[in-house]
């Protein structure tokens, strides 16, 4: 008779032969991190007692048995974090489309990314082939890849900012997602109204059924909607508590600002959010990020800096980098803000500051300024004719820079 015990995973089994058979033993070896190990067999009964015994070492031999999926990520989402298990390891190196991410040593059995700066970790769109290598000590390595692609949806479902309020308080509670907290309206002169604007390329659409969902608490309101702060607004009807409305019942394919209005004699409206539930969204930004640079100017060498500012903007923006005479001399994240950069007059005659713009597709424009700087003048203390000639040409100059300032500040206001 012959008989066949396959032995899972454990380090001591024992099978009860009951008659006299042909037992084969398969052992499924237990031990993965380079342990070594005596696997015996022994049989035993009344009449005998046989011990065969089988030295295993099992190689220390690098592995990877967990690693991220392929997937899509959101640019910007938090929290963010990859992870890989690995076994028999001592070093490894990630590498990010064939460049080194990171490498060190491997601590524990878990390795993991986790993706918190997207602006300085060079977490641009696009799919990224990222390979994981383990190495022993002997280095041998084994290696495994995963797929990550980081995609960018420009707009949000919720209000972006207040841009027109009356009778009201704590307005940018109402901008976000709902969170329990409230931008609250009540009755002054006139009724308490908040306008908050959905965003540009974010405005809600008509879509099947309810379009937006207004997230209050507190008195009846009335909501309106319009498409530019100039229109008169239409009303959609007024509501209670937490309520959806329909752009379709006036006849609106879209809508960038809504209106929320305190529509009672007394008490208030708290109002948490707006919320879209069919709204625009683009997924590609093909535009240059949109700057305007302070015109070329000079100043005298007894200036010791002077400061630069751009009004910059994009839907998309990811990077700056400010370089003189094409050399970058400050570069980092950009948030969409203005950009301001403070030149030290340590130079005769004329600098060209360059400012570069990046988005995060890609797109990207410049701005230069020359700044020039003039010798200044020594003023003499004692007054003769030749030298009162002297101190006029320092008072022009302060009247130059004075106008010269206003100007580009008058610019920047426009
Ligand atoms: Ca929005
Ligand atoms: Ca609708
Ligand atoms: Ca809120
Ligand atoms: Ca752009």
């Amino acid at each position: 008779m012959r008989k066949e015990v396959f032995i899972p995973q454990k380090k001591e089994f024992r099978i009860i032969i009951t008659s006299f058979i042909l037992l084969l033993v398969f052992f499924q070896i237990p031990f993965v991190n380079g342990e070594q190990d005596f696997i015996s067999l022994q049989i035993f009964n009344n009449y005998i007692d046989l011990e065969s015994s089988l030295k295993v070492i099992v190689l220390d031999l690098p592995s990877i048995s967990v690693s991220p999926p392929n997937q899509t990520i959101q640019w910007g989402e938090e929290n963010i974090s990859l992870e890989w298990e690995v076994y028999s390891s001592s070093e490894y190196v990630l590498w990010r489309n064939g460049s080194i991410l990171c490498s060190g040593s491997i601590l524990d059995t878990t390795i993991v990314l986790e993706i918190t700066d997207w602006f300085n970790g060079k977490w641009s769109l696009g799919t990224f082939n990222l390979t994981l290598e383990v190495l022993n000590t002997d280095m041998v390595s084994v290696s495994v890849t995963s797929w990550i692609t980081i995609a960018y949806t420009i707009g949000d479902e919720y209000a972006n900012t207040a841009v027109n309020t009356a009778f009201s308080s704590n307005e940018d509670n109402a901008i976000g997602a709902p969170d329990g907290g409230y931008a609250t309206l009540f009755i002054g002169y006139s009724n308490g109204y908040v306008t908050l604007d959905m965003g540009e390329n974010e405005e809600i659409l008509n879509g099947e059924g309810n379009d937006f969902t207004v997230h209050a608490q507190g008195e009846l309101y009335m909501v309106k909607v319009a498409n530019s702060l100039s229109d008169i607004p239409t009303s959609l009807g007024t509501g209670n508590g937490t309520k959806s409305f329909d752009l379709s019942v006036i006849g609106f394919d879209s809508a960038r600002y809504v209106i929320v209005e305190i529509n009672a004699a007394e008490g208030t409206v708290e109002l948490d959010a707006v919320e879209a539930i069919n709204y625009n969204t683009l997924e590609t930004d093909e535009d240059n990020p949109i700057i305007v640079g302070p015109e070329d100017f000079w100043v005298w060498s007894n200036m010791t800096f002077v400061s630069l500012i751009w009004d910059a903007s994009d839907f998309t923006p990811m990077n700056f980098s400010v370089s003189i005479d094409g050399s970058r001399v400050q570069s980092g994240p950009w948030n969409g803000e203005n950009i301001e950069y403070v030149l030290t007059c340590n130079y005769l005659g004329f600098q060209i500051i360059r400012l570069t713009l990046y988005d995060i597709f890609g797109n990207s424009a410049y701005d230069e300024v020359v700044v020039e700087v003039h010798e200044a003048l020594e003023v003499e203390t004692t007054e003769t004719e030749e030298e009162s000639f002297g101190l006029i040409m320092p008072i022009l100059a302060i009247g130059l820079i004075v106008l010269t300032y206003r100007r580009f500040y008058r610019k920047r206001k426009e």
